[in-house]
């Protein structure tokens, strides 16, 4: 590796987080000036506090191939944009990141491709992260980087900060270790996750995965979750099962407005008896098609009455340019429109479809509304909309049916669990949890909130960054 500058004169972060993207989207206004919008999702609420409280900064893509912006800040935490060409985003981001390892890191549900040149951009734009990030990082700073696409970046910034305290977590699951050994630069994933003080997983069997795996193919010295380097560190590999901002959650549905809102939402589906509620990002790891098709059955087999019952189903478009992602949207569309087309009648359909991506608030209402919230990934990190549904009820009420393959039925054990895979199996699920007594279901709902709102978003990232800075290094 090439030397490189330290330290630039504007090192003065004591506190990185460094993501795939930074926190905000680009809105451009009609007057043709551009603002920036904190974009959704929980991280920047998790990390708000430290930033705010320490010298903050976010290293990560703004979003747009191939243009270079300065650092910036935004609503008190300081931007610092990484520049991506469109073949980057196309090999390290679209390639690597979303059809190598996704697929990989989630039982290859889909299969992986491996290709040299995506590898390579993927190392080249690891290393911009890392040297962008020791520019900014103060002596001494917490480093937190985050998630599968910079795998790399702990071991390259450790070689060129060496005085930094470096923490890493995986959003996604890490694959059992056969699965794992399919990866041709498998050795090299290790080691750059090795550079990390910690490495956090989503649950205990991913860390167990990654320890094995150390042990195994780089020869080096384990003892329950601890590693020790060939340069004599001590690296600690542990879960860390990430949360939600229960309260703010639960607050946002409580409100007299969302209120309102859930009963027009309600309203507006015809009053039904049973609102079945799915959202999702749309991806092939979520199982969206196993769970419509589940639905269509038992409408067909009169077990649900779609006069009676409605499934609202969000999914937000992602991944657009990656071939699978355009394929699954086709066919999910071609399913609603079939169950639609077989069941419907005028002015009413059975599956509400949409694909638009709302505020919390409206999530919030939306999620008050559902009776029965329906989670059924193949195989999911944790899934936070669980948490979500758990976290806006305001009574101990509703129904949550949640794949076994999600991280989040690990702790909401309680939940209505199934397999996907098992289709017969399922629909007995929603059988069961829409049949179920009011205190039935109100015994499993109560274990659930308890535990979503004792484990919230700050405690995850505070015993995070407090075992970060326990772990003694040498
Ligand atoms: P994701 O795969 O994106 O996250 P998930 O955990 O379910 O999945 O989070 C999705 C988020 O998007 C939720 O907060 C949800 O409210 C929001 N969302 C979904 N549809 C929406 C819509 N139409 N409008 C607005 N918001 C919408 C990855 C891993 C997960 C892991 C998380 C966090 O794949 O397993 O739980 O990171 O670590």
């Amino acid at each position: 590796m090439s030397a490189r500058p330290a330290q630039s004169t504007s090192a003065t972060a004591t506190f990185v987080v460094v993501a795939n993207r930074l926190p905000v989207d680009r809105v451009e206004n009609p007057d043709g000036t551009a603002d920036w919008r904190p974009s959704p999702g929980g991280l920047v609420t998790a990390f708000e506090p430290v930033m705010r409280s320490r010298e903050g900064a976010w290293v990560g893509w703004h979003g747009a191939p191939d243009e270079e912006l300065a650092p910036f800040t935004n609503d008190g935490i300081k931007l610092v944009p990484v520049t991506l060409s469109s073949h980057e985003v196309a090999d390290y981001y679209e390639g690597f990141s979303n059809a190598t390892l996704w697929p990989l890191y989630h039982d290859v549900i889909a299969t992986p491709e491996f290709h040299r040149e995506w590898w390579d951009a993927y190392v080249m734009v690891n290393q911009r992260f890392a040297d962008q990030t020791a520019q900014v990082a103060g002596p001494g700073a917490v480093v937190w980087v985050q998630d599968y696409q910079l795998q790399l970046v702990p071991q390259m910034l450790r070689q060129l900060r060496p005085d930094l305290r470096i923490g890493f977590f995986l959003h996604i699951p890490f694959p059992p270790t056969e699965l794992y050994q399919q990866l041709p630069w498998r050795n090299q994933i290790l080691e750059g996750l090795l550079g990390a003080d910690l490495v956090g997983f989503q649950l205990v069997g991913g860390a167990q995965n990654f320890v094995r795996l150390v042990r195994q193919r780089l020869q080096l010295e384990t003892h329950r979750d601890r590693v020790r380097t060939t340069d004599g560190r001590t690296v600690v590999a542990r879960a860390y099962p990430i949360a939600i901002d229960a309260k703010g959650l639960h607050d946002l549905a409580a409100s007299p407005e969302a209120a309102e809102r859930a009963a027009d939402i309600r309203r507006d589906l015809g009053d039904p008896r049973l609102l079945f509620l799915g959202v999702d990002r749309l991806d092939y790891t979520k199982g969206l098609l196993e769970r419509i098709r589940a639905f269509g059955e038992l409408v067909d087999e009169g077990k649900i009455d779609p006069d009676e019952a409605v499934l609202v189903q969000l999914a937000i478009p992602s991944r657009e340019r990656v071939d699978l992602y355009r394929q699954l949207r086709d066919e999910v569309d071609r399913l609603v429109g079939r169950i639609n087309g077989d069941l419907g009648r005028i002015g009413r359909s059975f599956v509400t479809y949409l694909h638009t991506s709302y505020p919390r608030e409206e999530m919030a209402a939306l999620y008050r509304a559902a009776d029965i919230m329906v989670v059924t990934p193949m195989r999911d990190g944790m899934n936070l909309v669980a948490k979500e549904y758990v976290a806006c009820r305001q009574a101990d009420d509703g129904a949550l049916v949640l794949s076994e393959f999600a991280g989040a039925a690990r702790e909401l054990r309680q939940a209505y669990l199934v397999n996907p895979h098992d289709i017969n199996g399922m629909k007995d699920k929603l059988i069961e949890a829409m049949e179920d007594s009011p205190r039935a279901k109100a015994r499993r709902m109560r274990v659930m909130r308890r535990q979503v709102f004792e484990h919230d978003i700050d405690r995850w990232a505070s015993t995070f960054l407090e075992d970060l800075q326990g772990v003694q290094p040498t």
